[in-house]
């Protein structure tokens, strides 16, 4: 169920390249003030994480997204090192020092699938990469992977926190 409604919202959001407005996705029946704050915290909680994002992208530190550093991620995260990346190596490396990501991690294995046939290979980074691409220079810069990961976190955390609507509602003040 919960793997149906994120493969649909990344489906429309990938095909429409809908620039995500939170207005629009955030429940309406929450009042102005707490959509306020919860919108701050959402951006704040994006934000963040496309750091870490980038920080553990850009592998050689060369404030590039290059084939070399995709290279050293993919190998990182192919368990079994037999050039398949499957949604269990990739939920369990992403999850490994943030269980509480499983969701997210959920999401980002579908978005980085983007054949969709439930594993990642080399043909996907290649789509992968060209779709960060958004200027087509045939490179990917810190700019470029920063926008396309809010997008896609700034989704996926909205996807979790209507997994999590009666906590969350209960837990803002
Ligand atoms: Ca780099
Ligand atoms: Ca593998
Ligand atoms: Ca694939």
């Amino acid at each position: 169920m919960m793997f149906n409604v994120l493969c649909l919202a990344l489906m429309v959001c990938s095909s429409l390249a809908v620039p995500l407005s939170s207005t629009t996705v955030l429940p309406t029946t929450v009042s102005v003030q707490s959509t306020q704050s919860a919108l701050d915290k959402l951006r704040h909680l994006v934000g963040q994480q496309v750091a870490v994002l980038w920080q553990s992208a850009d592998t050689n530190k060369d404030g590039k997204f290059t084939a070399s550093d995709m290279n050293v991620i993919f190998t990182d995260y192919d368990h079994d090192n037999n050039g398949v990346i499957t949604k269990a190596e990739f939920i369990g490396r992403f999850t490994r020092n943030q269980p509480e990501m499983d969701t997210i991690a959920q999401g980002l294995f579908l978005t980085l699938d983007v054949n969709q046939d439930s594993t990642i290979t080399q043909h996907d980074l290649d789509l992968f990469y060209q779709r960060m691409d958004t200027d087509h220079n045939k490179h990917v810069n810190q700019s470029e992977f920063e926008k396309y990961f809010t997008e896609v976190m700034t989704l996926l955390f909205v996807i979790q926190l209507q997994g999590n609507t009666t906590t969350t509602t209960t837990a803002s003040k």
